[in-house]
């Protein structure tokens, strides 16, 4: 299932907004200025982004996933991620894989604590994100908040605030270093954020032009890393069209989107690699 705004027809959707004046656009995939195509969110443009399509075509929408293609395994350190003209996601977890077959979580996102338990089956680390272990697989709330209603962030240091992290003669733990390994960077969303009077109504009651103020987008996903070479990153050979100098920002070479329908269940969370 495809998972962009305006692909196969106009589409409008309104920005959530405290005014009083309902904000509202067009995705449109065949007017170059309206399309919000995922490469929009890998683009290196803050003015630019991916869109996915609103809740006014069913709630599956709720369930789409984002794959970024590295090209190369990397040790990778942070992940940050601008949003456009919605709220961040609520309920999603961003995962890891080496093979792009067997995948991982390194962190849960919910829409609350208790979404953390009831969603991912997870112990909430409240407030600030903090991390006790090197491999650590952490599930917050800190960055599902509703507000800002528009061009949030989400930052997620996977290698910074770890215990494995050590000074400029020692590479970090090789518990660290098997942690932050991957080629394929996913985002599974699997729940938008909503107004809390829209939340209490069922889907059937939701007037179209309310569920029009619902969707994701992306301006920018940043990934930060190193190659893979014990610590001693000056010596890794550099490739070129995915990295400049040995700690620097990954430019993707593919980005794979789908809507999927499938749902998270707590059990699952509970094992480390699956497929
Ligand atoms: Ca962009």
């Amino acid at each position: 299932m495809n998972a962009t705004c305006g692909e196969h027809e106009s589409e409008v959707y309104c920005v959530l907004d405290s005014g009083h004046e309902l904000e509202c656009g067009v995705c449109d995939d065949s007017k170059e200025s309206k399309s919000h195509p995922v490469d929009a969110a890998v683009d290196g443009a803050d003015n630019t982004w991916w869109q996915s399509p609103s809740l006014q075509y069913g709630p599956g929408f709720h369930h789409v996933t984002v794959t970024v293609d590295l090209k190369n395994v990397f040790q990778v350190a942070y992940v940050i991620i601008k949003c456009g003209p919605s709220p961040r996601p609520g309920n999603w977890v961003l995962e890891r894989s080496v093979d792009g077959h067997a995948w991982a979580p390194w962190q849960f996102f919910a829409i609350s604590d208790d979404e953390c338990w009831h969603t991912f089956g997870v112990e909430p680390t409240r407030g600030k994100p903090k991390y006790s272990r090197d491999e650590q697989v952490i599930c917050t709330s800190y960055y599902s908040d509703i507000v800002p209603l528009k061009d949030g962030e989400i930052h997620v240091p996977l290698v910074n605030g770890r215990p494995g992290v050590t000074g400029a003669n020692r590479g970090p733990s090789q518990t660290l270093v098997d942690f932050t390994q991957a080629r394929f960077v996913r985002l599974r969303f699997q729940r938008l954020l909503m107004l809390p009077q829209d939340q209490m109504l069922d889907y059937d009651v939701l007037q179209k032009i309310r569920l029009r103020q619902y969707f994701y987008s992306m301006r920018e996903i940043t990934i930060g890393g190193q190659c893979p070479c014990n610590g001693h990153a000056e010596h890794c050979p550099v490739h070129q069209a995915t990295m400049v100098g040995t700690v620097k920002l990954l430019k993707f070479l593919l980005l794979m989107l789908s809507g999927s329908l499938t749902t998270w269940r707590g059990r699952q969370a509970n094992q480390y690699w699956y497929h």
